[in-house]
């Protein structure tokens, strides 16, 4: 398949499938249906970063190779987001969710896309200050390169400052 998806899973409310932890499991098979996932992380229970009022979360990377491009694939991935029961309108940014699926980087036929468009930007601009994105990412791609930073996975988690994560399956 020509490109490979790197995928940010994160819930912290409970959906149709069940809480938090089942629905990144459910939505990891969701996922599936838009290619083929060679490889997805454990699941971590981290702390909610920005707005703290807020349960903790579930999070989880998954790669998926799709012949879907970025545009056509995040208009897909919007769409398993909302048949979780995710309502955008209905909520407060960077507050509670059942499902948030983001893209975090994209492999065209092995070279890293770098775009910046009104509804897309890749690599994901936080992406590289999240540890709930990076833990799980370096699990499944510890030598993947941001291509804008230089930077590995590995590399761009060691410079964070620690917090407490812990897997929970
Ligand atoms: N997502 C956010 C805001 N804060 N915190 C954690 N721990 N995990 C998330 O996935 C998360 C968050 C907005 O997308
Ligand atoms: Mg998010
Ligand atoms: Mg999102």
């Amino acid at each position: 398949m020509r490109y490979a998806a790197y995928i940010g899973l994160g819930s912290n409310l409970p959906s149709s499938s069940g809480d938090s932890a089942e629905t990144v499991r459910t939505a990891m098979g969701t996922l599936a249906a838009l290619g083929s996932v060679a490889a997805q992380s454990s699941l971590y229970r981290t702390a909610p970063v920005g707005y703290q009022e807020q349960p903790d979360f579930i999070n989880a990377v998954v790669a998926l190779e799709t012949e879907f491009e970025p545009q056509t694939l995040l208009r897909k991935m919007l769409a398993v987001e909302r048949s979780f029961g995710r309502d955008r309108r209905a909520s407060v940014p960077k507050g509670p969710r059942t499902l948030d699926l983001d893209m975090l980087l994209v492999l065209d036929a092995g070279n890293a896309v770098v775009l910046e468009s009104d509804a897309l930007t890749l690599p994901h601009p936080e992406m590289a200050k999240r540890r709930f994105v990076l833990e799980p990412l370096s699990e499944i791609a510890p030598e993947l390169l941001h291509p804008v930073l230089g930077k590995t996975v590995l590399e761009l988690l060691d410079e964070l400052p620690d917090r407490d994560e812990g897997v929970v399956g």
